[in-house]
């Protein structure tokens, strides 16, 4: 089983249009679509904005629907100057640039007995770059820093640029990657890039949410065809 999550409806909708949308079931507050897509058997959901429902709709994929791999799609804040409106990028790791207990001594984003940065799976990345070759779309590769925050303000994207060594920023990626971390649950996270983090972020995220979610969910399932799973 494959788990795909988004944060929006929007992010998802564009997805559910390729697959066979068998049974959708109700479970805690949420719509989980289970779906085949090429004799593949997934599960669907988007979980609402943040790390707190990412990290809650990931566990109920993995622990209730079984999924033995979670796929994110998405949009993101571009933070990497190279990164335009509609390009698309995965990550190597994710992180959680809110975590603050440097009062104790520890580096932003590290809580004791947890880590700062989450690994996405190798395998899949590996997948995503032969795809986007093939295909002839520009991909990058880098970190994307997650928090309860949406970003619109160079100042405090720069911050998170410099502190993390982040390329991209968005809400939900360091709690799913802790999550399948945790789970030992192989972890794969692209985002479509839908605004700069900077002043006016907010109108070019509602301009561009649509369209830039749709380019992640393409995407993604072309990749959904070169993963050997059923
Ligand atoms: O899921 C949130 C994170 N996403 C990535 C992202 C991002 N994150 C942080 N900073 C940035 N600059 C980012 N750019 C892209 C996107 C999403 C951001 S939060 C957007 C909230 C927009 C919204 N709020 N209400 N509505 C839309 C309408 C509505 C009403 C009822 C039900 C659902 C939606």
């Amino acid at each position: 089983m494959i788990g795909i999550l988004c944060a929006m409806r929007e992010e998802l909708e564009p997805i559910l249009e390729y697959v066979e949308v068998k049974e959708v079931i109700d479970y805690g507050r949420n719509k989980y679509y289970l779906a085949r897509f090429q004799n593949k058997d997934l599960v669907l959901a988007y979980s609402k904005i943040g790390k707190v429902n990412s990290a809650t709709t990931a566990t109920i994929m993995i622990e209730k629907f079984n999924a033995r791999k979670v796929l994110f799609s998405g949009v993101a804040g571009a933070v990497d100057e190279d990164l335009k409106i509609g390009d698309l990028i995965i990550a190597t790791k994710t992180c959680q640039h809110d975590i603050d207990l440097t009062v104790f001594g520890y580096e932003p984003g590290f809580v004791p007995e947890s880590k700062v940065y989450f690994d996405c799976d190798k395998g899949l990345n590996d997948i995503a770059k032969s795809v986007a070759k093939k295909l002839d779309i520009k991909l990058k590769e880098g970190i994307i820093a997650s928090g309860d925050q949406f970003i619109h303000n160079k100042e405090k994207k720069e911050w998170i640029k410099k502190t993390f060594n982040a390329s991209a920023i968005e809400m939900e990626g360091g709690a799913v990657g802790n999550v399948c971390w945790t789970l030992d649950v192989p972890f794969f996270m692209l985002r479509a890039i839908s605004d700069t983090a900077e002043e006016g972020a907010g109108v070019d995220f509602d301009k561009f949410l649509e369209e830039s979610s749709k380019v992640s969910a393409k995407f993604l399932v072309e990749m959904l065809k070169e993963i050997n799973e059923k």
